[in-house]
């Protein structure tokens, strides 16, 4: 169940941005981003099923794989290239059994403990955090550091890994270095929207010039 993770992963923020997902997902393209995740908590499910549905067709002209956080639902109807889901989602078994072999599933882990049992689970890669401080999301667990990413990491082997929470294009090629497979970001790609692409591309310079 291993598939190439993208080193860089970005995450849409309509707060953060103004912009809506579509046109997220059309600037972090334009940067070079290969995976995007809609990430979207305001929403009802009806509007946020219209604004996938208009991301995904934005990613499709950009051969980006389009990745829905929280509802299965959503990326079921839309005919998504996965799913994210966090520790109080659908659990990912039964995202497996209604999404099928081919859809990328992704478990968020906050701790060791989650990320052994995220090994036991069919998922395609955990993704951990925060790696560092973060203001995007407000309840989350303590900060894991580069120490924890890299104890993580080599408790858990090899199943892909995604880092989160707090990644800047600075410390980027710290965290790939502690351990982690991709560095997933919101505000370190979002906080400026007219950057958006100038600083994804410049993101992925930095990582494949390293
Ligand atoms: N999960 C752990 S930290 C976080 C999420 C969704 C927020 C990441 O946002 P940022 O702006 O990249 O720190
Ligand atoms: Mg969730």
């Amino acid at each position: 169940m291993s598939f190439a993770l993208p080193k860089v992963y970005p995450l849409t923020d309509v707060r953060i941005t103004g912009l809506s997902h579509a046109e997220q997902t059309r600037r972090l393209a334009l940067g070079g981003a290969s995976i995007v995740q809609v990430r979207e908590k305001a929403l009802s499910v009806r509007e946020f099923y219209n604004e996938a549905k208009l991301a995904l067709k934005t990613a499709r002209e950009f051969g980006v794989r389009l990745i829905i956080n929280d509802r299965v639902d959503i990326a079921f109807a839309i005919g998504a290239g996965g799913i994210h889901l966090g520790q109080d989602d659908l659990p990912p078994a039964q995202a497996r059994k209604l999404l099928g072999d081919q859809a990328i599933i992704g478990y968020s882990t906050h701790n060791i403990d989650q990320a052994l049992n995220a090994k036991t689970l069919p998922v395609n890669y955990i993704a951990l955090g925060p790696i560092f401080a973060t203001t995007t999301k407000t309840d989350t667990s303590p900060v894991l550091g580069l120490q924890g990413l890299r104890a993580i990491r080599d408790a858990i082997g090899d199943i892909p890994l995604v880092a989160i929470g707090g990644i800047t294009e600075e410390n980027a090629a710290s965290v790939l270095n502690a351990g982690a497979d991709a560095v997933a970001m919101i505000g370190g790609l979002l906080s400026k929207p007219d950057e958006i692409s100038t600083r994804t591309a410049s993101l992925l310079h930095s990582l494949f010039t390293q």
